[in-house]
C-alpha cells in the first residue's frame, strides 16, 4: 500500500531564494562573512523595529544567548528558578553559566512557572528566575515580576518560542531584565540557526555583543572571558529576506491553529492549549493534552499517528527533571511537581508549519477523532 509523505511537527519557513539574493552578493562583494558585518547591523536594526523593542544583540543561537544574557546578569553561581516543562536547553545554560537550576512546578492552564511555587522554591542562594513562555503563550508576567522584586531576583525570560508575541499591546519582550530568542530552523522565524539577546538599555546590549565576541572591548583589550557566539552575515542575510515574509507566515499559523481548533476543540478530554482568536499570538506549536477522560491516551494516539506517518511530538516529554544531568537535583522529585509531570505524560504538539496544506490537515485531524 502506498504511503503518504511525511509529515512532520515542524517544517521551516524559507523566503524565495530570489528575496535572499541580492543579500548574498553584498556578502560575496564585500567579503565580510562574520564579525559584526554590514548586513549584522541592518538586521538588528530592522528586527528591533519589527519587535518593537529599543537594544537587541544578534547571536549564534538561543542556548548561547541565555548563558550570555546570564553572565551579563552576573549570575554565575547560586540557583536559578526555572521550569522543568522545556526544552532540555534551559537548563543547560543556567548550568554553563555557573549556576544550578531549581525546578518549580508549572500552571496547569498556560503550563508555564506558576509565580507562587517560584517563591515557594526561593532559598538564600536564589539568584534568579528563569521562566519560559512556552508554546509561545506569555507567562504570568506580572506574577512573576512580583515575585522578583520582593525578593530581588533577576528574571531573565527564555523566550525561544515568543517571536512577535505581544501582550496587552506590547511586545511580551518588553518583560524582565532580558529575553532571548531562538531563530533555529524549528522556530516560527528563522535564520537557520540563530537566536538573539533583548537587552534594557543600549550599555546592556553592548556587554552582550562583547561576551559573544570573547569578551573583546575596543578590539583590543579583553575584560572578561567571553565566547564565539557571533552570528554570521548569511544568517542575517536570511533574517532580512524572513522579515519581508513573517506577517504572512503569522497569519497563515493563525488559520491553521485556528482550523485544529475549530474540529478538536469540543472534544471531551482533549484541551487545545494554546489560545486562538488571540491577537498578538504566534502559534509556534498546537500542543494538545489528552487527559484520562479522552477517547485515546497520548501514547496511542502518538502511534497512531506515526503509523500513518505523521510525526507529531511528545514535547516536553520527558521533563528536563528526569535527564541524567539534573534528576538527583532534590526539585527534581515528581512529587513537588504534579502539573508538570502530569502535562508530560498527556502532551503531543500537532504538526503546525506554515504551509501545511488543508489535506494534510484533515489527515491528522481525521486520526485524532478515532474513536
Ligand atoms: N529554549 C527553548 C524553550 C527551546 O525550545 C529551545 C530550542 C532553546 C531554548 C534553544 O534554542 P536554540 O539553541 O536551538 O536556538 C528542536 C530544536 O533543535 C530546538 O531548537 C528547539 N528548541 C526544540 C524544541 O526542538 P529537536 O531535536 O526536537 O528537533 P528535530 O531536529 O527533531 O526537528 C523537529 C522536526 O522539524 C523534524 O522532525 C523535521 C523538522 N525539521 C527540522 C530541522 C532542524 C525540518 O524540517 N528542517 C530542519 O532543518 O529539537
Amino acid at each position: 500500500m502506498m504511503k503518504w509523505p511525511p509529515i512532520h511537527v515542524a517544517r521551516p519557513n524559507l523566503p524565495p531564494l530570489a528575496q535572499v539574493l541580492p543579500f548574498l552578493e553584498e556578502i560575496w562583494d564585500s567579503r565580510m562573512l562574520s564579525n559584526n558585518g554590514p548586513l549584522l547591523n541592518r538586521f538588528e536594526s530592522a528586527l528591533a523595529e519589527y519587535l518593537g523593542v529599543e537594544h537587541i544583540s544578534m547571536v549564534a543561537n538561543g542556548t548561547l544567548g541565555i548563558v550570555l544574557a546570564l553572565k551579563q546578569a552576573g549570575i554565575t553561581s547560586g540557583e536559578v528558578i526555572t521550569t522543568p516543562f522545556s526544552f532540555v536547553a534551559t537548563a543547560h545554560a543556567i548550568k554553563l553559566a555557573g549556576a544550578t537550576p531549581v525546578f518549580a512546578d508549572i500552571d496547569p492552564s498556560t503550563l508555564n512557572l506558576d509565580p507562587a511555587q517560584v517563591e515557594a522554591a526561593i532559598t538564600p542562594q536564589t539568584r534568579a528566575i528563569l521562566p519560559v513562555h512556552v508554546f509561545g503563550t506569555p507567562c504570568d508576567v506580572e506574577g512573576l515580576e512580583d515575585v522578583a522584586t520582593r525578593n530581588g531576583l533577576k528574571i531573565i525570560y527564555d523566550a525561544a518560542h515568543s517571536f512577535g508575541v505581544h501582550r496587552d499591546g506590547q511586545s511580551v519582550l518588553r518583560h524582565g531584565d532580558m529575553s532571548v530568542l531562538s531563530f533555529h530552523a524549528t522556530k516560527v522565524f528563522n535564520t537557520f540557526e540563530g537566536g538573539a539577546v533583548v537587552a534594557p538599555d543600549r550599555a546592556t546590549k553592548l556587554a552582550i555583543d562583547q561576551l559573544a565576541n570573547f569578551g573583546i572591548a575596543d578590539g583590543l583589550g579583553v575584560d572578561d572571558i567571553g565566547i564565539n557566539a557571533k552570528m554570521h552575515e548569511f544568517s542575517a542575510a536570511v533574517g532580512l529576506a524572513q522579515l519581508c515574509e513573517i506577517e504572512t507566515v503569522l497569519d497563515a499559523r493563525a488559520v491553521i491553529a485556528q482550523r485544529y481548533q475549530d474540529h478538536l476543540g469540543d472534544i471531551h478530554g482533549l484541551r487545545c492549549v494554546s489560545p486562538t482568536g488571540v491577537s498578538g499570538h504566534n502559534h509556534y506549536a498546537f500542543p494538545i493534552l489528552l487527559g484520562p477522560d479522552c477517547h485515546v491516551d497520548r501514547e496511542t494516539l502518538f502511534a497512531r499517528l506515526s503509523a500513518e506517518n505523521i510525526f507529531a511530538r511528545r514535547y516536553f516529554y520527558p521533563l528536563i527533571t528526569n535527564f541524567a544531568p539534573y534528576n538527583t537535583l532534590p526539585s527534581a522529585d515528581p512529587t513537588l511537581l504534579p502539573v508538570a509531570s502530569r502535562t508530560a505524560d498527556e502532551v503531543l504538539c500537532l504538526p503546525m508549519f506554515f504551509d501545511l496544506d488543508e489535506a494534510s490537515q484533515d489527515r491528522i485531524i481525521e486520526q485524532v477523532l478515532i474513536q
